[in-house]
C-alpha cells in the first residue's frame, strides 16, 4: 500500500483509518474521499489531499485513481443496519452499485480493494454460537443482504480477474472518536456517553441480547493487517469473521458501573433493531483469521471500558 483512497474517510471508521493510514505511510497519499455533506474538518481536513468521491459515480472514482495514482481501495460507504431497513433502495444502491463502480475502476487499474463485511452478513438460520467462517448466510435485513452480495461479488472479481480483494467481518465497533449513524449496535456507544455524561441510558437492545462487539483500535489494526497480509497465506478472502468480546446490554452496564457506580439504565426496547440484532450471531469463531494472517484482538470489555471512559472524560469536558 503507497497510494490510498478512503471512501467515507468522515465516517465512524474512516475518520480514525484516514489518520492512522497517513501516519503510517508517510512515503505515500492518502486521500480522504467524502460526499458533499460530510465534508473532513481539522487535523483530518490539513493533514493531507481530500477529494469528493460518491461511490455512484464511476468516473468521479476513476479520476481520482488516476490523478493520485492509487494502488489500495478502502471502501467504507454504507448505511448501516438500520438506516438501511428504512432506505433500502438507497443501501442497494450505495453497497451494490457503488462497489461495482469500485471493482471496475480498481480492475481496469489495479488496485487492491477492502470493503468490509459484518455480523450482518448472518442471519436467522445461521449457528448462533462460534459462528463458523463458512457457514450458512442467510440475512433478512437489507444491509445483510447487501453484505453477502460484497462478499460474494469481492470474490467474483478475486478469481474471475485476480483483483486482490480483502476483507473482514466485522463486529459492533466502539470508539469515542466519531459516532456511529444508524446501526443496530449504536447502544454500545452511546451507552458510554450517557454514562460519562451521568445520564441514565434508554437501552434500545433487549436484555439478554448478545452480539459481537470490537474496540475500534483493533478492528483499525484488522483493516491494515489483513490488506498488509501475505497473499500466500490466505485460503480465504471476503470475508474474514474477526472477534473480540460479546455481551448483552446488561453484561456491557455491569462493566460500566466498576468504573461509574451509580449509572443507571432502563430498557425501551426498540423492536426493529432488536429484530435484526436476534437475527445476528452472538460469537463468531475467528480461528481462519488467527490462523491465515495473525489476526489477535488486545482488547476486551474491561480494558476498552476503561479507555472509553477514561478518554470520553477528556472529550466531554466543558
Ligand atoms: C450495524 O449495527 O449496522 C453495524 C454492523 C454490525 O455492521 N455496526
Amino acid at each position: 500500500m503507497k497510494n490510498i483512497l478512503v471512501i467515507g474517510s468522515t465516517g465512524q471508521i474512516g475518520s480514525e483509518l484516514t489518520m492512522i493510514l497517513r501516519k503510517t505511510h508517510p512515503e505515500g497519499t492518502v486521500v480522504a474521499g467524502y460526499i458533499p455533506g460530510a465534508e473532513p474538518k481539522g487535523e483530518l481536513l490539513e493533514s493531507g489531499p481530500s477529494e469528493v468521491a460518491d461511490v455512484r459515480n464511476g468516473q468521479q472514482l476513476s479520476d481520482i485513481v488516476g490523478k493520485y495514482r492509487i494502488d489500495t481501495i478502502y471502501n467504507l460507504a454504507a448505511l448501516l443496519s438500520a438506516v438501511a431497513e428504512r432506505k433500502p433502495l438507497m443501501a442497494w444502491d450505495i453497497q451494490m452499485n457503488g462497489l461495482l463502480n469500485i471493482l471496475e475502476v480498481a480492475r481496469e487499474n489495479g488496485c487492491a480493494v477492502f470493503t468490509p463485511s459484518s455480523i450482518g452478513s448472518f442471519g436467522p438460520s445461521t449457528p448462533k454460537t462460534d459462528t463458523p467462517q463458512d457457514t450458512i448466510q442467510r440475512p433478512t435485513s437489507m444491509y445483510g443482504v447487501t453484505k453477502v452480495a460484497t462478499e460474494l461479488l469481492s470474490d467474483y472479481y478475486h478469481s474471475k480477474y485476480g483483483l486482490d480483494t480483502r476483507s473482514v467481518r466485522f463486529p459492533g465497533l466502539i470508539s469515542y472518536t466519531t459516532l456511529p449513524g444508524g446501526g443496530t449496535t449504536d447502544y454500545a456507544v452511546e451507552i458510554y456517553y450517557a454514562a460519562v455524561k451521568g445520564e441514565e441510558f434508554v437501552c434500545p437492545i433487549a436484555a439478554g441480547t448478545f452480539m459481537d462487539m470490537m474496540y475500534m483500535p483493533d478492528a483499525l489494526r484488522a483493516a491494515i493487517e489483513i490488506m498488509e497480509a501475505d497473499p500466500a497465506r490466505l485460503i480465504h478472502r471476503n470475508s474474514f469473521n474477526i472477534a473480540s468480546m460479546s455481551f448483552d446490554p446488561e453484561i456491557l452496564a455491569a462493566a460500566i458501573r466498576k468504573e461509574i457506580p451509580d449509572f443507571k439504565m432502563r430498557y425501551e426496547v426498540d423492536p426493529v433493531r432488536e429484530a435484526i440484532a436476534q437475527s445476528w450471531p452472538d460469537r463468531m469463531d475467528d480461528s481462519c483469521a488467527r490462523a491465515e494472517w495473525g489476526w489477535a484482538p488486545r482488547y476486551d470489555l474491561e480494558t476498552m471500558t476503561k479507555d472509553m471512559i477514561v478518554n470520553l472524560k477528556k472529550k466531554l469536558q466543558p
